[in-house]
């Protein structure tokens, strides 16, 4: 009985322990409650980020419960049960109700992470058949373009060889002196059509908390090359390629510049106009500064920080 008495106050130690540990750490790391549920994730700004953000939060609050189950199960034998004698004490094998038990229950778990994971799912991954805005995303060693398909009456479709000739769709296309920019509207429905010129890439927003490889033309395999999404914020989002594409990958950045939808129209309308000062395109830098919309037009794009695009300051071995 006092055996008995002293396992439980020492279980009750190291729980108390534990707890302490735990919240010291949480603690200790400064973060808000916010941020300890977003478990490293940054803030999402589309509603299909945020459909994403809620999957995670729950899926690592899940495992974390059944973790502590399964420390409690292993610690508990380990401090209350551990050997005191030569006697062999009472064993439970082929205990059918507890068999049946721990097979069930992580069959259960499957089951529910499954049915939460599709329908997370299929809501990123839903289209509407007319997105406000279409955007042609190529990418290439080691660069971005971004064109819209909508502008100046081009006829892309999908499915159909979505790379369109040279001046028939206004495009932005990075330099070692401006990073690729990606202007869109806030709040509207937008199709992003991915493909690659030479091998495959990945197009990654950290902010949409979603990326999605970049095939060469034609489509293979049934590849879904079309993504779509709403940014419900303005702002300037920083884009990557996230895979490993040859020497200067670490550099294929590109940046995403959330405009209020009034300010998109009149940046779009400016791209197809000639800047009279230099007798070419507005290129995206130009119009945005034109359009002097404050920190939102700041054409962050001409200076490469926080990006470095120089292509020329590494040598060839990368
Ligand atoms: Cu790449």
């Amino acid at each position: 009985m006092r055996k008995q008495r002293t396992a439980s106050t020492q279980a009750g130690r190291v729980a108390k322990l534990l707890g302490l540990v735990a919240l010291v750490g949480l603690a200790a790391t400064g973060c808000s409650g916010d941020e300890v549920l977003r478990f490293g994730w940054p803030v999402g700004v589309t509603a299909e980020a945020d459909r994403m953000r809620d999957l995670w939060t729950w899926s690592v609050v899940a495992a974390l419960a059944i973790g502590v189950i399964v420390w409690a199960l292993i610690l508990w034998p380990v401090i209350a049960h551990r050997k005191r004698g030569d006697e062999l004490p009472r064993q439970f094998q082929y205990n059918h109700g507890l068999e049946w038990i721990y097979t069930g229950v992580p069959v259960i778990i499957v089951v529910v992470l499954f049915a939460f994971t599709t329908s997370a799912q299929n809501f990123v991954n839903a289209e509407t058949r007319d997105p406000d805005v279409t955007v042609d995303v190529l990418a290439s060693q080691w660069n971005w373009s971004f064109g819209y398909i909508d502008v100046k009456g081009f006829q892309g479709s999908k499915g159909s060889a979505p790379v369109a000739p040279d001046g028939e769709m206004v495009r932005t296309v990075g330099n070692p002196a401006e990073i690729p920019m990606l202007v869109l509207p806030v709040n509207k429905r937008i199709e992003y059509r991915l493909h690659s010129k030479d091998v495959i890439h990945s197009f990654f927003v950290p902010e949409f908390h979603f990326k999605r490889d970049v095939f060469p033309f034609p489509e293979k395999n049934n590849q879904d090359s079309t993504f779509q999404n709403t940014i419900d914020r303005t702002g300037s989002f920083v884009g990557r390629c996230a895979e490993l594409c040859g020497t200067y990958h670490s550099q294929m950045n590109f940046e995403v510049r959330v405009l209020p939808d009034d300010v998109f129209t009149q940046y779009v309308q400016l791209r197809t106009q000639t800047n009279p000062q230099t007798n070419r395109p507005y290129t995206a830098p130009e119009a945005l500064a034109k359009l002097n919309c404050g920190e939102l037009c700041t054409p962050h794009a001409v200076t490469t920080t926080p990006f470095n695009t120089d292509r020329t300051a590494r040598n060839p071995s990368g």
